[in-house]
C-alpha cells in the first residue's frame, strides 16, 4: 500500500536518480524497480537470486555512470594508457567490492535491510568469477584494483572462459572436482559488446611471393578463423570515479563460416568447426605452475593476444595517431609468458596488415611491452614444440626465426661467439625436438623486465636470466607484489578495519603506510584487548564454517595454524603434517604434556594431474580422521581440510588467522602474495627466507618472525654437495617414526600402499629438502607454542604486523610500475561536465 512520500523523500526523489542516487531510498527504488523491470518479478514470488540480480544491477547502474565518465575523459586529451594482457584474473565476488568502492555499503545494508532482506545473504549468492590458478590471477586482479583507485587509465584483457578453475570436493580424504559452470544464472557484471570483435586465424600454411614493390612477402592461408566478441567489465576504484575496463573476449564461430560449409553442402563439417571455434574459451586450464604443452592452450593465448592487440591498435588509430607511434599510446604488460606471443603478433600486424617495414616494426613493439617473470621453477617456463607452434602458427614461426636470426647476429659479437651463451639465448631450443622458448621471446622483445620480490629479482639475474641480465642489465627491475587492502582488509575483515579506523582514521585504506599509526597503541592494553577480541569473533566466524562444510569441532580458543595456497611440493603442505603428527606423537608418548591447542586449516587445490599433490590432500585428510577422533588428544590438536579454496573462502580465513604457514623451499616461491594478506590481518608468518617472506620479515621486525630453515644459497649448496634425505630419516627419532607411520598405514586403516609414492619421493628423492629443513622447523614451532602462551606479547606482535605491512599493498607496487616501467601519470575523473 502507498504510505506516502515525507517531504524527506520527496527531496531525494527530485535530486536523485533513480540510476545514480547513493542514498538509501534511491537504493530501495532502484531495487524494486530492477526486481520488476529487469527480473520480471514482485517481492512476494522473488527468489534470493531475483533480489541479488535486483541489487546487482542497482549497483551497475551507479558504475556504469563514472565508467562512461572514465571514457569520456580519457578521450578528452592524449594520456598512455596501461594495457594488462593475463590469461588468468581470479576476481573474487563483485558486489560487496563495489559497494565499497562506491562507499554505499552502510546505506545499501539499510536499504535492503528495510526491504525485509539481508545483504549478507545477497552477497553470499553470488558465485565468483574464478578465472584463474592462484597467486599469478590474483595478483592480476588486486592490480586492477589499484589501477583504478589511481586513477590510471587501464584497460586489462584476458579470456571470458566458460568455465573458471573446476570447484573441489573431499570426498574419503580425496580431491574430487567439478565443473565450474560460473556463467549459470547469468553475470550481472559484465556488458556483452556484440559489436566489438575480432577475426583471429589458425593453423593453415604460407604462401610466399614477391609483391609489386619487390618486396619479399608471407601469406598465411589459415586453416581457420574464429572470432573474438569482447565481453566488458567494469572495475571501480576505491572512494574515485575512475572506472577502467576489464575486457575479455569469448570465441565464437564467425558468421560467414556455417554459410560457406553449408552451401558445399557439408552440415556436418560446419557444426563441428563451430564446436572447434567455441571451445577456444571454453575452460581455464587448471594448472599452476606447470605446462602441459596442449594445442588448445596455445591457441587460447594466441587467441586472446591477437583480439586484444586488433583492439589497442584500433583505438590507436582511431584517436588519429599513426600507427609507428602505438608506443605512445599504450604499455603493454605481459603477465609471465602466457601472453608473451604477443610479440610476434605484433610484428605480424605491423608488417603484414600495416604494412611496416622490419626494423620500424621492431622498434615498435620492442618499445612496446614489458614482461613480468613470476618463477624459478624450470617445470613452468613455457616452451612449446617447435612443430606444434607451426601447425597453429606457421605465420609466427617464421616471424620468431627472423627475430632469432637478427638477435643473434647482434648478441654473438658481445659474447664473443661463445656457444653455450648463445645456446642459452637463442629463441629456439635443441634437443630430440626443437621447442620455442617463450621466456627467452618476451626478453627480447621487452624493454622491461622484472622479478615480484627482491630475493626472486635477484635469482632471476643470477640463473633463469642470467645471460639476459649480462646484455641488458638496464632492462630490470625488481617490483615486489602487493595485495589490495580494499578487499584483504576492508571487505573481509571490517570489524578489524573499524578499530583500526577508530584509531587512525581512515586514510590507510587508501595510504597503507599510515598503519604504522597503530604502533604507538601496541602496548596499550585496551587497544590489545578490542585487537585479540576481534580475532577471536573472526575464528568463531570461521569455527562455524568448518563445522557446516566438513562437519569438525574446532575450539575458537586453540591457535588457528593455517596454510592455505595451492597444493605444491614446493610450498611444502606435507612438511606441515610432519609437524602436526610430531605433535600428535608427542601426546600419545606422554599424554599430561603440556602444548598450547592448535587448530591446523588447510586449503587448496592440486592441479588434477599432479598425482602427488592429490595424494598431499589425502595424507592430510588421513591425519586429520585420526588425530581428530583420537580420545588421547583430547581436543588439543584438530585438523581441518576445508574444501574448495577460493577468493570467496578466503576472505573468511585470513581473517581468523593466528599463524600463518609461509614454508616454501628457500629460491622457489617467487613472492607469494597469501603470505601479505594474512600478516596484514594481524597473523604472525612462521616462515623460510623466501620470495617476499624476506621483505614481509625486514619490514616487520625479526622479532615479529618465525623464521626457520635453510636459504636459498644453503639450499643451492647442498644441492650440488649432493643431498641425502634418508640420512636425515635415521638420525631423527621424531622424523623417522612420523615417516615409519605413514609407510605403514598407521593413518589409513593400516593400508601400506596408499602413500607409498610419497614416502619414496621423501626417503629417496625429496628435491624440496622436506628432511633437511624438518629440525629447524620443529624447534621454530615450539617457539611459536611458547610465544602463544604470553597472551600480551603475542597480541603487541600480532598489533605491529599489521602496523608494519604498508609496504605490501598493491597501490605501491603499482605506483612503482606506473613510475620507472610505464611512464603513466593518473587522469582524474570528474562526473560533473559529462
Ligand atoms: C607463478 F609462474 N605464480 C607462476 C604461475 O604459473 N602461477 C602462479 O600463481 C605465482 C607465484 O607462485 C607466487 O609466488 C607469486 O606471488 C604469484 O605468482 C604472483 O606473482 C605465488 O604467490
Amino acid at each position: 500500500e502507498d504510505r506516502g512520500l515525507d517531504q524527506n523523500e520527496v527531496q531525494n526523489v527530485l535530486v536523485e536518480d533513480a540510476r545514480t542516487g547513493l542514498t538509501v531510498e534511491t537504493l530501495k527504488k532502484a531495487i524494486q524497480n530492477n526486481l520488476f523491470y529487469v527480473q520480471g518479478k514482485y517481492p512476494e514470488i522473488a527468489t534470493r537470486n531475483d533480489y541479488y540480480m535486483a541489487l546487482a544491477y542497482a549497483v551497475r547502474d551507479r558504475i556504469l555512470q563514472r565508467w562512461v565518465a572514465s571514457v569520456k575523459q580519457y578521450l578528452q586529451e592524449k594520456h598512455r594508457i596501461v594495457s594488462y594482457l593475463s590469461a588468468e584474473y581470479l576476481l573474487g565476488p563483485h558486489l560487496a567490492n563495489n559497494l565499497i568502492n562506491l562507499g554505499i555499503y552502510k546505506e545499501t545494508e539499510q536499504a535492503t535491510k528495510e526491504l525485509g532482506i539481508s545483504l549478507d545473504w545477497l552477497i553470499e549468492k553470488e558465485v565468483e568469477p574464478g578465472l584463474g590458478n592462484g597467486g599469478l590471477g590474483r595478483l592480476a586482479a588486486c592490480y586492477m584494483d589499484s589501477l583504478a583507485t589511481l586513477e590510471v587509465p587501464a584497460i586489462g584483457y584476458g579470456i571470458r572462459y566458460q568455465f573458471g578453475i573446476f570447484e573441489q570436493d573431499i570426498r574419503d580424504g580425496w580431491q574430487v572436482e567439478d565443473t565450474d559452470n560460473w556463467l549459470r544464472r547469468g553475470n550481472p557484471w559484465e556488458i556483452a559488446r556484440r559489436e566489438l570483435s575480432y577475426d583471429v586465424k589458425l593453423g593453415g600454411y604460407l604462401q610466399h611471393y614477391t609483391d609489386r614493390d619487390g618486396k619479399f612477402r608471407s601469406k598465411w592461408i589459415p586453416e581457420l578463423t574464429v572470432k573474438g566478441v569482447a565481453y566488458d567489465t567494469p572495475i571501480l576504484g576505491y572512494k574515485v570515479n575512475t572506472t577502467n575496463t576489464l575486457r575479455l573476449w569469448k570465441s565464437e564461430a564467425p558468421r560467414s563460416f556455417d554459410f560457406q560449409s553449408f552451401n558445399a553442402g557439408d552440415y556436418n563439417f560446419a557444426v563441428n568447426q563451430k564446436i572447434v571455434c567455441e571451445n577456444l574459451s571454453k575452460v581455464l586450464y587448471p594448472n599452476d605452475e606447470t605446462l602441459n604443452g596442449k594445442k588448445l592452450r596455445l591457441q587460447q593465448q594466441y587467441f586472446f593476444v591477437s583480439c586484444s592487440l586488433q583492439d589497442m591498435i584500433g583505438i590507436h588509430l582511431r584517436q588519429g595517431e599513426k600507427i609507428e607511434d602505438f608506443q605512445s599510446t599504450f604499455s603493454v604488460q605481459l603477465n609471465d609468458t602466457h601472453p608473451a606471443v604477443a610479440i610476434a603478433e605484433m610484428m605480424r600486424l605491423l608488417l603484414d596488415e600495416h604494412d611496416l617495414d622490419w626494423s620500424t616494426a621492431w622498434r615498435v613493439t620492442s618499445r612496446t611491452f614489458a614482461y613480468t617473470n613470476h618463477t624459478l621453477l624450470p617445470e613452468a617456463l613455457e616452451k612449446w614444440d617447435l612443430e606444434l607452434f607451426q601447425s597453429v602458427l606457421p605465420r609466427h614461426l617464421e616471424i620468431i626465426y627472423e627475430i632469432n636470426r637478427r638477435f643473434l647476429d647482434e648478441v654473438t659479437v658481445r659474447v664473443y661467439g661463445d656457444p653455450e651463451k648463445i645456446r642459452s639465448l637463442s629463441l629456439i631450443g635443441e634437443g630430440p625436438r626443437k621447442y620455442i622458448k617463450m621466456a627467452n621471446l618476451a626478453c627480447v622483445g621487452s624493454y622491461a623486465i622484472n622479478g615480484v620480490a627482491a630475493l626472486h629479482t635477484e635469482l632471476l639475474k643470477k640463473t633463469v636470466l642470467k645471460d639476459f641480465y649480462a646484455l641488458y642489465p638496464e632492462k630490470f627491475s625488481n617490483k615486489t607484489n602487493g595485495v589490495t587492502p580494499r578487499r584483504w582488509m576492508v571487505l573481509s575483515n571490517p570489524k578489524l578495519t573499524e578499530l583500526i579506523s577508530s584509531k587512525i582514521g581512515d586514510g590507510w585504506i587508501k595510504h597503507l603506510e599510515e598503519l604504522s599509526g597503530l604502533e604507538k597503541f601496541a602496548d596499550d592494553p585496551d587497544f590489545q584487548k578490542q585487537w585479540m577480541d576481534v580475532k577471536l569473533e573472526m575464528k568463531k566466524n570461521l569455527a562455524r564454517k568448518i563445522k557446516n562444510r566438513t562437519g569438525i569441532d574446532v575450539n575458537p580458543e586453540s591457535m588457528f595454524d593455517i596454510q592455505v595456497k595451492r597444493i605444491h611440493e614446493y610450498k611444502r603442505q606435507h612438511l606441515n603434517i610432519l609437524h602436526v603428527i610430531t605433535l600428535y606423537n608427542r601426546i600419545k608418548q606422554n599424554p599430561e604434556i603440556d602444548i598450547v591447542p592448535r587448530t591446523f586449516v588447510f586449503a587448496g587445490k592440486a592441479a588434477p594431474g599432479y598425482k602427488l599433490a592429490k595424494l598431499m590432500i589425502k595424507l592430510i585428510n588421513s591425519v586429520g580422521d585420526i588425530v581428530n577422533n583420537d580420545p588421547d588428544v583430547k581436543d588439543r590438536l584438530k585438523v581441518v581440510f576445508y574444501p574448495n579454496y577460493n577468493v570467496t573462502n578466503a576472505q573468511k580465513i585470513y581473517p581468523a588467522a593466528d599463524l600463518s604457514e609461509q614454508i616454501s623451499t628457500a629460491g622457489k616461491e617467487a613472492s607469494g602474495t597469501g603470505n601479505m594478506k594474512l600478516s596484514m590481518n594481524g597473523a604472525l608468518t612462521i616462515g623460510t627466507l623466501d620470495g617476499a617472506n624476506v621483505e614481509i620479515r625486514e619490514c616487520v621486525g625479526e622479532e615479529n618472525f618465525f623464521l626457520f630453515g635453510l636459504t636459498a644459497e644453503e639450499v643451492a649448496r647442498i644441492k650440488s654437495e649432493g643431498y641425502n634425505p634418508y640420512g636425515y630419516y635415521q638420525n631423527n627419532a621424531e622424523l623417522k617414526l612420523a615417516m615409519d607411520q605413514i609407510s605403514s598405514g598407521y593413518f589409513s586403516h593400516l593400508d601400506d600402499t596408499v602413500f607409498k609414492d610419497l614416502v619414496k619421493s621423501l626417503l629417496y628423492d625429496d628435491q624440496f629438502l622436506l628432511f633437511a629443513d624438518y629440525q629447524s622447523y620443529i624447534e621454530c614451532q615450539d617457539k611459536v607454542d611458547v610465544a602463544y602462551r604470553d597472551k600480551v606479547k603475542w597480541a603487541k606482535m600480532s598489533i605491529l604486523n599489521t602496523a608494519r605491512m604498508g609496504k605490501f599493498s598493491s597501490d605501491r607496487s603499482i605506483q612503482e610500475y606506473c613510475e620507472d616501467i610505464w611512464k603513466v601519470k593518473s587522469v582524474p575523473v570528474s562526473l560533473n561536465g559529462n
